[in-house]
């Protein structure tokens, strides 16, 4: 973790994915205060941050799809596409950076998954669209012209978004670990699956820091 090159990348900490949020992640305030700390320790060159920022009716919700419940697997554009409860809708309170972090030290933060018509769990590019192709949202770019080769990842949810961002912050050609102490998954029986995913795609997997 030297110096200016390292980047901590703190993914979707807002209160619709924490205990009692509507897409709840068992577990998951249990990283939220070791977070705090690593974003407060100076120990990266730079900090940032992604949140999930729908606008009503997003097409990963279920409510969008009649007879539908949330966690149903529909295909969309040819790929899977699992249905969520409504979450992160643009200005609701669920949708904000978690008070009490310290968000002043994320130089930048990407808002993701504002297309209606596509989904986004990496902070990098979204989901598949119609058109078969997948966006950048241009924070590789940004990265990359901060002089960032190497990429730790923290937060939520381990089997989602930070997993997609990972993957793909290794395809650019990023040095990427995910602080694996430091995230929690949609669902806990996804760990090996996920593990083995990120290590053929060359993704170291710490502990994370003891904080
Ligand atoms: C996420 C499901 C839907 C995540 C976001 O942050 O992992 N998961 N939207
Ligand atoms: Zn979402």
């Amino acid at each position: 973790m030297d110096g200016r090159r390292s980047a901590l990348l703190v993914v979707d900490i807002q209160p619709d994915f924490l205990p009692g949020g509507p897409l709840g992640i068992e577990r998951g305030d249990e990283v939220v205060a070791p977070i705090a700390r690593l974003m407060a320790s100076g120990r990266f060159g730079l900090c940032v941050a992604t949140q999930d920022w729908h606008p009503p009716g997003h097409v990963s919700f279920a409510s969008f799809h009649p007879g539908r419940r949330p966690f149903d697997v529909i295909e969309l554009y040819g790929r899977e596409q699992v249905l969520w409860p409504d979450h992160c809708v643009q200005g609701t309170p669920g949708a904000q950076l978690l008070a009490g972090m310290p968000w002043e030290k994320a130089s930048a933060v990407i808002r993701k998954g504002t297309d209606p018509a596509v989904d986004s769990y990496s902070g990098f590019r979204n989901n598949w669209g119609p058109g078969g192709t997948r966006p950048p949202t241009g924070l590789g770019g940004y990265l990359r012209e901060r002089g960032v080769t190497e990429i730790f990842l923290c937060g939520l949810a381990r089997d989602y978004c930070v997993l997609w961002s990972a993957e793909d912050a290794a395809e650019v050609g990023f040095g990427v670990s995910v602080l694996w102490d430091l995230t929690r998954p949609v669902d806990p029986a996804s760990d090996e699956k996920v593990r083995t995913a990120l290590l053929e795609r060359g993704v170291a997997l710490l502990a994370g820091p003891g904080l």
